[in-house]
């Protein structure tokens, strides 16, 4: 019975399905608060959902949500034993206050016009005074209607033709709105969009290289119907079209309507529910307008569709928690915006694919202007981060525009790149002598088209060799460095050719990549199938539940039901691997159970000299779920005396819900030696929180080459080789030196020359 209750919840676990049964009365809302609860678990999660009337804004998973309650509902809530914080205290009196913000401003005889929301007729209307103020930038267009025949109007912006630049030769980008009604700081984020590019044009050379390379596109508002609606009394809430459902229900939520994957997770079937997804694909008419539009637009290369509120830059997918094909170019896009919104008014947006940053969703509108038209297509959440929500202050209209504006020209810009060409995972500094490596590079068409890349190599200076590089997903690529004897070097970067001759290079402006050849000996590897002498507790251990023990973990929600994947045994170190009856029976309790390994060396044998050594292991940490989550630090540490002195590697935090592979260059924590221990400290200190860790498949892999004397290659090792070396490291003379890092330390100085002297003795 209890699985049968558990399934039917899962299946609604989207927070915005919660919104059905509760859907707001068309009246005000006296006596609602909005307030944050921190939720461990999916589970909590969705009772707190299933109490409230309706969610603000919400994660997938656990961690903080808002919620708008009646003070029955925020009883209940706290009879969960939860702790919900006041965010907003009077929900009426704050859209109260937003009417009076917006009737003062209106009286002020030389109110801005973005000191103010504003109603449709006025977006319009600024649209048309655009279009006769700069009509050799802008000219505005009729979309098509809504369902009750409004008009969906936007504007193009882009300068006239010039010659070898036409207006059809340019990319094109879309900034939409108000998809949903209630957003209402969106269409002021996108009209600011067009305000400031027509404004600066001619002035701004930023802007204007733009203007005259590009068109850039604006839809303010898409739901014209639901927007008109929120603003009259009492509606101001209002998220959807005005569809008459026809079972007493109004409205269709245009974000889950669009037709790629429509009708998957995180839509609703229910016509009352504020993510309902209508009947069918597009079958709205406000979606087929933008479809149609998009679609007769080839040159449209980027898109962003704009919602309030949450602070985030979503890219797809929102219907899979799979990664689309070109997954590092979204990255890099996202970081570029990301870091263009912090330079303007020190705003954190967080940014990743939707179904993992902020809730699974289907049929929403990047998924389709990605997955359909192929644009690089986002989502982005304007400001806050549930202070007032939906309800911006006034003031703060022109700071949210304005940092969203940076965003959008950055995606605008890129457009012009000739082509995007995006590192892929870490490059490596060190070639392990038995095989060769794959080196990544991702490689889209931006303003023109990528022929195949290249990867350009040359070994201990030699010459340069070019090999064409592979497809392996989407828009990645990949390439082969080769494996190099011990000693030797290899210099790499990457080529991008353009279907028309022009060529991008990585890194740019002529840098290369270097990397040495190395031997790997593994000093150390377990996988916890055997005791190798690991011990639990340290003198200081206060926990009393929860203790270390090696053994196949049965599966709670905070605990991992088997060893780490990356071994094919069963056993791992555990924090007491029994389940009990519910996460919190043999979870760490009462302070710390402490793990330490057995001894194990880091260092070359002799006669080599060490590159650098790798420790890597997989560890398992959760505190999120209980009633008092994230409470809790468990540190990692790691010892070169035999366990005298301990230093930090991590603090683990983090809350994966899966083995993590952690990998580290040991040396930069502590010198090597052949007395290492690392130790786990699991650690409860905060009261009522769950703490369960694990730690399996550790290894330490040294790497060195046999160290050679014979600098200069002449046969012998003797003092012209330390004066060779003492050449180079002072950049004179004519004797060049592959590796002048001697003691591979990483710097090239006095010391290698020193060191090279002793090595040789007599010096
Ligand atoms: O749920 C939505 O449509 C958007 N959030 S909002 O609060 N403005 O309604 C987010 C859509 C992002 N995409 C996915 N989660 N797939
Ligand atoms: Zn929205």
């Amino acid at each position: 019975m209890r699985i049968a209750v558990l399934s039917v919840i899962l299946t609604a676990g989207v927070c915005t399905a919660a919104w059905a049964q509760h859907a707001p009365p068309a009246g005000p809302y006296h006596g609602h608060q909005l307030v944050r609860v921190e939720v461990g678990s999916p589970e909590m999660r969705d009772r707190v959902l299933d109490l409230a009337t309706t969610a603000w804004n919400c994660r997938v998973g656990t961690g903080l949500i808002d919620v708008q309650v009646t003070p029955e509902q925020l009883g209940a809530i706290r009879a969960l034993g939860l702790e919900p914080q006041v965010v907003i205290p009077d929900v009426q009196a704050l859209l109260d206050q937003e009417q009076r913000e917006i009737a003062e401003a209106r009286l002020q005889r030389d109110a801005s016009w973005f000191g103010v929301f504003r109603t449709l007729t006025e977006v319009h209307a600024r649209l048309d005074l655009w279009a006769t103020q700069y009509p050799t930038l802008a000219e505005t267009f009729v979309a098509g209607q809504t369902l009750q025949g409004r008009n969906i109007k936007g504007i193009r912006i882009t300068a006239p033709d010039q010659p070898g630049n036409p207006r059809i030769s340019r990319p094109a980008v879309l900034f939409n709105s108000c998809q949903h009604a209630r957003e209402w700081a969106t269409p002021m984020t996108t009209m600011w969009i067009g305000d400031r590019l027509l404004e600066s044009y001619g002035t701004d050379a930023r802007l204007s290289a733009l203007v005259n390379q590009c068109e850039i596109i604006i839809i303010p508002v898409v739901n014209c119907d639901g927007y008109e609606f929120s603003w009259q009394p009492n509606n101001r809430l209002w998220r959807k079209n005005r569809r008459d459902n026809g079972d007493g229900t109004f409205g269709v939520d245009p974000n889950r309507n669009w037709g790629y994957q429509w009708g998957g997770e995180g839509a609703s079937t229910n016509p009352g529910n504020d993510t309902y997804r209508g009947t069918g694909p597009f079958s709205e008419p406000e979606t087929q307008v933008m479809r149609d539009f998009i679609t007769a637009n080839t040159r449209l290369r980027a898109h962003i569709d704009f919602h309030s509120f949450s602070q985030l830059i979503l890219a797809p997918w929102g219907y899979t928690s799979e990664l689309p094909p070109d997954r590092p170019i979204f990255a890099f896009l996202e970081e570029d915006m990301r870091e263009g919104i912090f330079g303007v008014h020190g705003r954190v947006y967080d940014a990743g694919p939707a179904y993992t940053t902020i809730y699974p969703a289907s049929g929403v509108a990047p998924d389709w202007s990605f997955g359909a038209r192929g644009l690089l297509a986002y989502t982005i959440e304007v400001r806050d981060q549930g202070t007032y929500g939906f309800v911006m202050p006034v003031s703060e209209i022109i700071p949210n525009a304005e940092e969203n504006f940076e965003a959008a020209i950055r995606l605008a810009e890129s457009t012009l790149l000739p082509l995007y060409v995006v590192p892929v995972g870490e490059y490596p500094s060190v070639l392990t002598t038995s095989a060769p490596e794959l080196v990544r590079l991702a490689v889209r068409a931006a303003k023109e088209n990528p022929a195949t890349p290249l990867l350009w190599t040359r070994v201990n200076g030699g010459a340069w060799t070019s090999q064409p590089m592979g497809s392996e997903v989407g828009s990645t690529f990949t390439g082969a460095l080769p494996a190099l004897g011990c000693g030797n070097v290899v210099e790499y970067y990457f080529e991008a050719p353009t279907t028309t001759g022009t060529s991008v290079t990585y890194p740019a402006g002529g840098a290369t990549l270097l990397a040495r050849g190395v031997d790997l000996d593994v000093t150390f590897a377990d996988d916890m199938e055997t005791d190798r002498g690991w011990t639990v507790g340290a003198p200081g251990d206060t926990a009393t539940l929860g203790i270390w023990n090696r053994c196949d973990p049965e599966a709670t929600a905070a605990q991992p039901g088997n060893d780490a994947t990356f071994d094919p045994g069963v056993l791992a170190w555990i924090t007491d691997c029994r389940a009990g009856t519910g996460v919190g029976s043999f979870d760490v309790d009462g302070g710390t159970t402490t793990l330490t390994s057995p001894r194990f060396g880091a260092v070359p044998a002799s006669g080599r000299r060490v590159a650098g050594v790798r420790l890597s292991y997989a560890r398992w940490h959760s505190n999120n779920a209980g009633a008092n989550p994230n409470q809790d630090t468990s540190p990692i540490l790691l010892s070169n005396d035999d366990g005298a002195t301990w230093v930090q590697l991590e603090g683990a935090q983090d809350n994966a819900g899966v083995w993590q592979r952690k990998a580290w260059r040991l040396e930069e924590f502590l010198p090597p030696t052949d007395r290492m221990r690392l130790r786990f400290v699991a650690s409860d200190l905060g009261a009522g929180s769950i703490v369960e860790c694990g730690l399996d498949d550790v290894r330490v892999e040294v790497l060195s080459c046999p160290i050679d004397l014979d600098y200069n290659a002449d046969g012998n090792a003797d003092q012209d080789d330390i004066a060779c070396l003492a050449q180079t490291v002072a950049g004179e003379g004519s004797c060049t030196v592959l590796d002048p890092d001697f003691n591979g330390d990483g710097n090239v100085d006095q010391d290698d020359v020193q060191a090279l002297a002793i090595a040789i003795g007599g010096g």
